[in-house]
Parts: C-alpha cells; structure tokens; sequence
C-alpha cells in the first residue's frame, strides 16, 4: 500500500493555469530594477516578442516566434536585435522556475504580459511553440530598417502577411518604450509615458509639429515644442502615406478602436508561421484585474 501504488506519471501537460503563472512571475519582474530604463522592462519585452515574430515569411512560411532562434548567433548579432540580450537575460530566472515552457512560448507570452501589465488591452494567447536549433536562424535584413519610409514598411509587413491597416494598429506600440543610442543608434523616447500603452503615439504623431533632429546621429525627427520626444523616419511615413494616414487619424481619435485592432494584430503577429495543435486561446489576468 502507500506509495507503491503511485501511478506512473507522463511528461508534465501545462494547463491555463500554469501559463497564468509565468505570465504573473513575468508581471513581477517587469518594474523589479529601478536602474533600468524608465524603471521597466516592459518594452524591451515587448519588442523581444516582436523581434522573435516579425521575421516570418509567408512565402517560404520560414521565420517567426516558433523555434525562439534569437538564442543563436548570427541571428542574435543582428544589428536589428541588438540590445534584446537583455530581455533574454532577465526571462532566464522565469524559465528556470519554469523549466517545462519553451523559450518561445515564454517570449511571445512575456510579451503578452508586459503589454497588459503596462495598461494595454487583453492579447489572446496559446501555447505550442517549440525551441529549434541554429540551423532555423533567418537570414539578416527580415526586420524593419528605421531609416526608411512607406515602401519599405509594405515589403516588410506584407511579407509577414499584414495589410496596411495592420501595420498602423501594430504601429502604436511604439507609444512604449524608447531608442537607445548604444542599440538602433536612435535616442529618445515617443511619448511621455513610455511605460503606459496609450494612443498617445498617433495623437503626438498628428498634433505636435515635428522637425529633423540637428545631431550626428542617425536622422531623426524631434517635437518642436519640447525637443525631448523622437519619431523614427518609419513612424513619420505614417503620415505622408495617405493609405496610412487616415487609420493614424482614427487611432488618434478613438483608443477603443486602437486597443481592439491592437489586440488583434498583436496576438495574429506572435502567431505567425507557428504550427498550433490547439484552436484555444487563454486570456490572462493582469495584476490590476
Ligand atoms: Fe520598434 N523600434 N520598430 N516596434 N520597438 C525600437 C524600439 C521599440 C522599428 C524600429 C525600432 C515595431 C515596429 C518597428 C518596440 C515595439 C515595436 C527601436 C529602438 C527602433 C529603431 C531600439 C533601441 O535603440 O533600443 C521599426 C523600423 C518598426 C517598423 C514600423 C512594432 C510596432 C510599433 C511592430 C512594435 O511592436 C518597442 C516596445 C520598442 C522599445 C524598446 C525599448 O527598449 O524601450
């Protein structure tokens, strides 16, 4: 009797309730170094996640999340990727409390995480993601160049199979966050709450008058008014595109709209090339809930 009877045990099988507790370890560790940044880690997560996604193409269906290739060189020397080691570094104390989650499902997951912990709406996720080896690495160049305008973002995005009402909604993220010159070269943040997802972003985009940045640095744009918030040549061409312009306009307008098409081409981004068994999506619960 007693412990002979023990069953024999399969592999570990995760369940919703499991994901919801990497997703709070990650909600933890997000505002744990007051040194670091705007005091969060929140957006390098979050361009963790897109970085790891946005290399799919829908042609050769090879890229995207599935595989978390990022681990390896070369696609972690990337001039694209670079600085993202931190975000690798700081998951690493959650996968070692989680052992049983691959690294891309952690990543796109922290992403999730971080978007909804820094007031962002709710991004459907699911799990089945596995970890690939070197040989999976994509070749430089499959992420945006920020020193390019509205032809580039197409080829870009269109080849991840998005259309152009997509790009502007996925666009908004970059109310998060900031350039660092030691990383892209750009300085600055977008919008003065770089740790709250707002539609700030369209709203400054629109509002505010915007002017070259006089420095050596990469070109950049600057506010007039207070010089101290950047928009990226690829930011500005959302304006000069008139295709582009009017879903900026009603971002601006409306952040319902915003996070409800933010919420969808979010999730469908970290998605991309992935090879699900399962159709169903969980829903976290933030801290704040
Ligand atoms: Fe970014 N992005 N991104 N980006 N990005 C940077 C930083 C962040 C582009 C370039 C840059 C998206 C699209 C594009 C975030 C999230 C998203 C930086 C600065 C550059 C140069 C990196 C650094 O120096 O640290 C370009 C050209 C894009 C095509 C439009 C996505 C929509 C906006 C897909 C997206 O979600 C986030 C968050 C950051 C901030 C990172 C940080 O460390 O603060």
């Amino acid at each position: 009797a007693g412990k002979s009877s023990t069953k024999p045990q399969g592999p570990f099988q995760p369940g919703k309730s499991d994901y919801q507790k990497v997703y709070n370890d990650v909600a933890e560790l997000l505002e744990s170094n007051d040194e670091y940044d705007n005091g969060s880690y929140g957006p390098v997560l979050v361009r963790l996640g897109w970085h790891a996604s946005g290399t799919y193409d829908k042609e050769s269906k090879t890229g995207g999340s599935n595989g978390a290739t990022m681990r390896f060189s070369p696609e972690s020397d990337h001039g694209a990727n670079a600085g993202l080691k931190t975000a690798r570094d700081v998951l690493q104390s959650v996968k070692d409390k989680h052992p049983w989650i691959t690294y891309s499902d952690l990543w796109t997951l922290a992403a999730v995480s971080a978007i909804q912990e820094m007031g962002g709406p709710k991004i459907p996720w699911r799990p089945g993601r596995q970890d690939g080896d070197v040989t999976a690495c994509t070749p430089d160049g499959r992420l945006p160049d920020a020193s390019k305008e509205q032809k580039h973002l197409r080829d870009i995005f269109y080849r991840m199979g998005f259309n152009d009402q997509e790009i502007v909604a996925l666009s908004g993220a970059h109310a998060l966050g900031r350039c660092h010159t030691d990383r892209s070269g750009f300085d600055g943040p977008w919008t003065f709450s770089p740790t709250v997802l707002t539609n700030d972003f369209y709203k400054l985009l629109i509002e505010e008058k915007w002017s070259w940045k006089k420095w050596s640095g990469p070109k950049q744009f600057e506010d007039v008014a207070t010089k101290s918030l950047m928009m990226l040549p690829t930011d500005m061409a959302l304006i000069k595109d008139k295709a582009f312009k009017k879903h900026v306009e009603a971002y601006a307008k409306d952040n319902e709209l915003f996070f409800k098409d933010f919420a969808d081409v979010f999730a469908k981004l970290l998605e991309l090339g992935v090879p699900f068994k399962t159709d169903e999506k969980f829903v976290f619960k933030a801290s704040t809930d």
